[in-house]
């Protein structure tokens, strides 16, 4: 079996880099997590120094050394306990180095931090560094069934199931410390849609197996989850309804949940998908989602598990002739009138924005609404609607913007980021989850750079602090080169991907013109006569969604001022005035050029785009490792298949429907 190391191939280091201090780890700490912090320092500075390296029982005399030890007593700062017990520090002490958790688990990731600021030679321009992460969970969602088959997987199969056996072998190991690595402590096992046979992971004709795993994590300091079906007791159980508040019901939950614990007394807790997409859940029986929801974490409460509800809930058998039924409005309009009625130990999951990941989109409202509700936003690092890892899509700078996004909630200056890290109301339930995006491929994420998205969303979720080009430059140097000269050809290259796939394919916020099959590729009609509530509404007039008070109403449910400059066309940021409004061809944007014009400008631009991409590419011939080289000059090829087709089709589309021609007389078929 065949995989790369990612981040974790760790290269020796220059000689002058190399301080006496290295070659002696002191551990002083004991537990799991401590010795595998212990193992971690020995494999890396091993790699790095070119040699062996063993710990030390005991510092010796006078003898320089790194000494990893665990101070439950260390003053943090942090605004909680919990986000103190993941605090670490890495200090001088002469010419010694002391990498101190105040847990083991912090002191496993101190060690990381560590090794990646050695291998990045960032130790003098970084020391004295604390780290408190900013987000209390941050987890990996997996949408891997157990045929091997991986839901919007774009990788290979899955390296967690195969033919409904639960895999484990190097392979895992490796995946656990990639994940370790980049600062993840909670792990979904399974996809969201349970189906029949996943019903069966929380008995025991799984659960040993399960075990396993969850025991390999614990000695990262991950949580194990698992996705469970709403009608489990159904299936499993011989009950005739899955009603959240029918006693039987309740009684099965508790056992179920019990004898999970019995198993694995470490585990982390459930993800709940209910009442979307075809997933049984509470509206069959007239219950609430706070029903749902509290049913399952009053099963879990004893045993310290958490409850994660999944607020992607809206109708999907919507008729596109009803212009009123708004699909964006759905989260909201399930959600908000719950605010405060979910347990503590429940989190609502929700998506980063109202729709579905597409590649622009507003801020989900719902981070501005809940008060009293513990939150996790949720992130998609697999690109469903941004490429599919074919195309190229660093997604940190769409990640940082949502973030960032002012909600108001609390006055100005609530951004999203201070929501779900849990400062805005004292929350220590919250945080980042995502969707990932790897599979059995030999590196993980098919194409290699899309592994930038993966490393990127777990530093993010540690530091939201640092930049999308830190982030990409740290991807870049630890695992493609050291090298300034490839940094300054991929780093740009990175960060101007995002805005290049939003050019060539659905305009101005309106998403959607994929192939509804494979959701790549074009297809401007694909979902507009469908039932899936995704509309451009485009006419011979213009193009379009009206979510306004005179259409959908969609706009409300922001807080001031967003409610107004969302409101009205000339104030609505440009990027989503599609999402918003319903835009004749002929409105002039702000660039002083017409919609119709800045939809042909952008189309031919983004092919372009991804023509100097490719040729920036090449460059790197030689300069990089040969396998990641050649594995995205093949992706390149197909993107720009990619983006050729969606230019031709997009413009060809609206030249078709609106008769105006483009200003510089491009072909236009
Ligand atoms: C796991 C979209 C995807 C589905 C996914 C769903 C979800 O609809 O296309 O594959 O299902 O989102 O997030 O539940």
């Amino acid at each position: 079996m065949q995989y790369t190391k990612c981040w974790l191939d760790w290269k020796e280091i220059p000689k002058e880099q190399k301080r006496k201090c290295y070659y002696r780890p002191v551990l002083l700490a004991c537990g799991p997590v401590a010795a595998t912090a212990g193992e971690e320092y020995c494999i890396s500075m091993g790699e790095m120094l070119g040699r062996e390296i063993s710990l030390l029982e005991m510092a010796d005399g006078c003898e320089p050394a790194v000494f990893l030890e665990v101070d439950g007593a260390m003053q943090t700062g942090a605004r909680n306990e919990a986000l103190a017990e993941q605090t670490f520090a890495i200090r001088e002490e002469g010419d010694s180095i002391r990498i101190t958790g105040r847990s083991e688990e912090a002191l496993l990731q101190g060690v990381f931090a560590f090794t990646r600021m050695v291998s990045l030679a960032q130790l003098d321009e970084k020391l004295p560094f604390q780290c408190i992460p900013s987000m209390p969970l941050r987890m990996m969602d997996h949408w891997d069934d157990m045929d091997g088959s991986i839901e919007r997987g774009y990788s290979g199969r899955s390296f967690f199931y195969d033919n409904y056996e639960i895999l484990y072998n190097e392979r895992t190991e490796m995946y656990v410390r990639l994940m370790a690595s980049i600062g993840v402590n909670a792990i979904v096992i399974n996809n969201v849609n349970v189906h029949e046979r996943e019903t069966y992971l929380i008995t025991d004709a799984y659960l040993a197996q399960v075990k396993k795993y969850a025991d390999l994590f614990a000695r990262y300091g991950i949580r194990l989850f698992m996705c469970v079906n709403f009608a489990a007791p159904m299936q499993l159980g011989n009950i005739p309804v899955s009603d959240p508040l029918d006693p039987d019901v309740i009684a099965w939950w508790q056992d179920a949940v019990k004898h999970v614990y019995e198993v694995i007394p470490e585990f982390g807790g459930f993800l709940v998908k209910a009442d979307s997409e075809g997933r049984p859940g509470p509206i069959t029986y007239g219950r609430t989602q706070a029903d749902g929801a509290n049913m399952l974490a009053r099963a879990l409460a004893p045993y310290g598990g958490i409850l994660i509800w999944r607020c992607f809930v809206y109708n999907c058998r919507q008729d596109w002739r009803d212009y009123k039924t708004d699909r964006a409005r759905a989260a909201y309009d399930h959600f908000i009138e719950l605010d405060g009625e979910f347990d503590d130990n429940v989190i609502l999951q929700i998506k980063n924005g109202p729709m579905d990941f597409q590649v622009r989109e507003p801020v989900s409202p719902l981070f501005g609404g809940l008060k009293r509700t513990n939150m996790m936003i949720e992130l998609q690092i697999a690109q469903e609607y941004t490429g599919q890892q074919i195309d190229l899509c660093y997604l940190i700078p769409m990640w940082k913007e949502i973030l960032s996004f002012d909600t108001y909630a609390c006055g100005e200056g609530t951004p999203v980021e201070q929501v779900v890290s849990g400062r805005s109301y004292a929350q220590v339930n919250c945080g980042m989850a995502a969707v990932i995006n790897t599979g059995d491929d030999e590196n993980w994420t098919g194409n290699d750079l899309a592994g930038a998205n993966l490393y990127g969303f777990g530093r993010l979720a540690m530091d939201p602090s640092l930049t999308a080009e830190e982030i990409a430059s740290e991807w870049c140097r630890l695992n493609l080169s050291q090298s300034d000269e490839v940094a300054k050809v991929v780093v740009p290259m990175l960060m101007g991907s995002w805005a290049t796939y939003e050019n060539y394919s659905s305009p101005l916020g309106i998403g959607w013109m994929v192939s509804p099959p494979t959701h790549y590729g074009p297809d401007v009609d694909g979902f507009e006569y469908d039932r899936w509530g995704t509309y451009h509404r485009s006419d011979l007039h213009g193009i379009g969604v009206d979510r306004t008070d005179a259409g959908t109403g969609y706009v409300n449910q922001y807080n001031e001022p967003w409610r107004s400059i969302y409101g009205k066309m000339d104030t609505c940021p440009e990027e989503l005035l599609l999402f918003f409004h319903h835009v004749p061809y002929t409105y002039v944007l702000k660039t002083g050029k017409t919609l119709i014009q800045h939809i042909y400008d952008t189309h031919f631009e983004g092919v372009e785009e991804v023509e100097e991409m490719q040729r920036q590419w090449a460059s790197l011939e030689g300069k990089i490792p040969d396998r990641a080289f050649r594995c995205v000059s093949e992706r390149f090829e197909r993107q720009l298949a990619n983006a050729i087709e969606w230019r031709d089709r997009i413009n060809t589309y609206f030249y078709r429907k609106c008769g105006i021609g483009d200003e510089k007389g491009r072909k236009i078929y």
